[in-house]
């Protein structure tokens, strides 16, 4: 099968800090990257990033022109709240009403985000997502949101990635705070984030608004990397800890007796545990009756060899090709495997792991309603040759997951949409400018904007909805 359906989404994405710039601008409040990626000895920084703040309206034609009808902005918490739980900012909700009704008057529709990672800084202070306070100041942000945005916006969700955010920055490290190795902490965000999350999702239900609201998960296939009983559990441990957890609290309503058990056991070979508070779990359960969408971002999968030993790991954040280490105490190591490629970052290239990933919602959450491809694409230092970008092994990377996009279709997965990432190049958190993943080429300096090889592609298959 080649036909996608005829509303099927063909969309790029964004998110506010890695595209906006203008990070000093009508009144935006510091968020906690602003202050990470400004500490001395940094290379780079999102004060400028592709400068979407004053460019919205050429990226948005752009997208008009190359069939793009679906665009993932997230709105920055500090500039609608610069402090994050204090005044709002006028000018910060007029440039969100302006951006909104761009998209709308171009024919791309919002789907917006409340949080993709960057929380305002004075929170942040207090304790990020571990201090509990931060939920109904999240809370009141969305519905301010809702009010303001929500008789045109209809496509929410409530988080990007909180698996990011607990095992970037409190495992890996390569997140602000940069804490490392800290699994009983990153388990306690995700809980306190599915709370946040989950009375987001109840509060909009109250408000009758004509939308409809989901999560965005990152959700990475785990592979042993054998047939080894080692390897399987290493495998199996890795993918609950973060896959199963949030998407039993998200379309279970509960963490299940398994995935609980097992959390357990990875918190206890980590001297650690995690709190549950009193009337948390109604409130998951309620939120996982009423939620419309799961966003699902895919990008890869892991190989799992079992490990005993302490917690080590290599971030390769430049892509040097083959340096990354990634072993986790009480839970395994990622290993490469010699049969799959990889991107310059020791990205897996796995595409069936998509598939594999899609039809385990349908089988393992039979309520979910619909599924929007959040977030795909390719990671690539792009060649800019006299205004041409042939990049085409993003081209051969995105049409094998289309590929496998159109299986689990055809096998009875409700899929709506595809927003490739990212729309135009951007800000990548801790890679910096030269890990390209854009349609569109921006040359930083001068922020001009150039279709790339795979814009032109992209835009055939918007137009025919048939993958070409
Ligand atoms: C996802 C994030 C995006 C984006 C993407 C690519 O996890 O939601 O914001 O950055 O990954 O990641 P990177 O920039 O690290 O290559």
């Amino acid at each position: 099968m080649k036909q996608f359906a005829d509303d099927f989404i063909f969309g790029g994405a964004t998110a506010a800090f890695q595209v906006e710039g203008a990070a000093k601008e009508d009144g935006r409040g510091p968020c906690c990257w602003d202050e990470y990626m400004n500490r001395p000895g940094s290379c780079f920084n999102g004060d400028k990033a592709s400068d979407f703040y004053h460019k919205y309206k050429d990226d948005l034609e752009l997208a008009n022109e190359f069939g793009i009808n679906g665009i993932r902005i997230s709105i920055s918490w500090s500039r609608i709240i610069p402090d994050g739980s204090g005044e709002v900012n006028r000018k910060g909700i007029d440039f969100y009403n302006r951006l909104i009704d761009e998209c709308i008057k171009n024919e791309v529709e919002p789907f917006v985000t409340l949080h993709h990672f960057d929380t305002p800084l004075t929170l942040f202070e207090k304790g990020d997502w571990l201090n509990r306070d931060i939920i109904a100041h999240f809370v009141r942000f969305a519905e301010i949101c809702f009010v303001h945005f929500g008789d045109r916006v209809k496509k929410w969700a409530t988080f990007n990635e909180p698996w990011s955010v607990a095992q970037n920055g409190y495992i890996i490290g390569n997140f602000p705070p940069s804490i490392k190795f800290d699994i009983p902490k990153a388990v306690q965000i995700m809980h306190n984030m599915m709370v946040a999350h989950a009375k987001t999702i109840n509060l909009y239900k109250t408000m009758n608004l004509p939308g409809e609201i989901g999560i965005v998960h990152t959700l990475e296939g785990k592979c042993p990397i054998s047939d080894k009983a080692e390897d399987k559990r290493a495998a199996y441990l890795d993918d609950t800890i973060a896959n199963t957890f949030m998407l039993d609290a998200c379309f279970k309503g509960e963490y299940g007796k398994d995935t609980l058990e097992t959390i357990h056991e990875i918190l206890k070979k980590n001297h650690g545990t995690f709190t549950v508070y009193d009337g948390d779990m109604d409130i998951i359960r309620t939120a996982s009756k009423d939620i419309d969408f799961l966003g699902m971002n895919y990008y890869s999968s892991h190989f799992l060899q079992g490990y005993d030993g302490e917690s080590k790991m290599h971030h390769n954040g430049t892509g040097e090709k083959g340096t990354s280490v990634f072993a986790l105490q009480g839970i395994g190591a990622r290993v490469s495997n010699p049969n799959v490629e990889t991107t310059d970052w020791d990205w897996p290239i796995y595409p069936q792991g998509m598939y594999e990933m899609l039809v385990r919602i349908k089988r393992d959450y039979p309520n979910y309603k619909k599924i929007y491809i959040a977030e795909n694409g390719m990671g690539y230092k792009d060649d800019f040759v006299d205004g041409n970008i042939d990049d085409t092994p993003r081209i051969e990377y995105i049409r094998k997951h289309f590929t496998y996009i159109l299986k689990a279709i055809q096998e009875g997965v409700n899929v709506k949409g595809y927003y490739v990432w990212s729309l135009m190049d951007v800000l990548s958190w801790s890679n910096g400018y030269n890990k390209r993943y854009g349609l569109f080429y921006v040359d930083f300096e001068s922020q001009k904007r150039y279709p790339k090889k795979s814009a032109y592609w992209f835009k055939k298959m918007s137009k025919t909805k048939r993958l070409v």
